[in-house]
């Protein structure tokens, strides 16, 4: 029986979807969310982000928002318009572009307090490339099968 592409297509999915990084929801602030009081440069540090993973700010409605801004707002906490707000209290943002993503919240002084995030996504990463397979040819050595095998280990035991 002669393999149809279709199943060809599905080995080689098989093979290599388990080592391709699978995006990600990111709850940022974890149990704490989106909030006053808590240190979201120490949160990021020990993270990486992909493109393709998502962030996920969550909080009481009315009580926070966010809004995504550039460096320099981000450092003056500058709030935009309004109707740049996120407000569902489950805002989830696609990270589709690497590079250096700035959030604050827009409300009274909470940006200054600390309720702000940057993080650095980076591109996504490609799945590994394969070691070039060593050809065995049986009928040229005369070892027959196995015979690379047993060459290799007793090269690890000598
Ligand atoms: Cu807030």
């Amino acid at each position: 029986m002669a393999l149809s592409p279709l199943t060809i297509l599905v080995v080689i999915a098989t093979i290599f979807l388990p080592s391709i990084a699978v995006a990600k929801d990111i709850v940022v602030g974890d149990d704490h969310g989106w909030t006053v009081g808590f240190d979201y440069s120490a949160w990021a540090a020990d993270k990486t982000f992909f493109v393709g993973d998502v962030l996920v700010f969550k909080y009481a409605v009315g009580e926070h928002n966010v809004f995504k801004v550039n460096g320099t707002a981000f450092q003056s906490c500058t709030v935009p318009p309004p109707s740049e707000a996120l407000t569902t209290g489950s805002d989830r943002i696609v990270l589709a572009i690497p590079g250096r993503k700035w959030y604050i919240c827009g409300f009274g002084g909470h940006c200054s307090a600390g309720q702000k995030l940057v993080i650095t996504v980076q591109p996504q990463t490609l799945p590994p490339t394969l070691p070039p397979a060593p050809a065995p040819s049986p009928s040229k050595d005369g070892h027959g099968f196995g015979g690379w095998v047993s060459k290799k280990i007793l090269t690890i035991f000598h």
